[in-house]
């Protein structure tokens, strides 16, 4: 009869891994964090979140810090004339009511110049500033290398 129970609290874990618990403060939510294992820590890694805006006021994020990454910037990647290219981004503004979505192929955290590689299944705290609502910190779970999201 152990069986049964390792077998919940198994998924239980697990399921911890799959999906960060969405971090609200304020009018703003953080939601679905995660971040690609690294290639070592010589190449930078990157990360991703939803950021949903419950106020009527729009917000901005504008800052990033991690114990991970000596300097986290925000990049938009854009596809122009075939060729995929990354844009340091300043501040990326969240409407009233509104999201801001960070997805691999769009806009990213990336973590420039690691402290430690970002291996899977290990978990990172990013703090986000944002010019109304102040700093928030969410845990990033970190998918394998080919993770395209934390439905996978
Ligand atoms: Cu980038």
């Amino acid at each position: 009869m152990k069986l049964p129970v390792a077998a919940v609290l198994a998924f239980a874990l697990s399921a911890g891994f799959v999906q960060a618990e969405p971090v609200r403060q304020g009018d703003l939510e953080i939601d679905a964090a995660w971040a690609r294992a690294s290639i070592g820590s010589s190449r930078p890694g990157a990360a991703y979140f939803t950021v949903r805006n419950l106020g009527d006021e729009a917000d901005r994020l504008t800052g990033l810090s991690s114990p991970v990454s000596a300097m986290p910037m925000l990049h938009e990647t854009t596809l122009s004339e075939g060729i995929s290219r990354m844009a340091h981004v300043e501040a990326a503004e969240i409407p009233a009511g509104g999201e801001l979505t960070l997805e691999p192929g769009g806009m990213h955290v990336m973590l420039m110049e690691l402290t430690t590689p970002l291996k899977e299944g290990a978990t990172f705290p990013l703090t986000l500033t944002f010019e109304a609502g102040g700093e928030i910190t969410v845990e990033v779970p970190v998918f394998g290398p080919g993770a395209t999201g934390p439905a996978e």
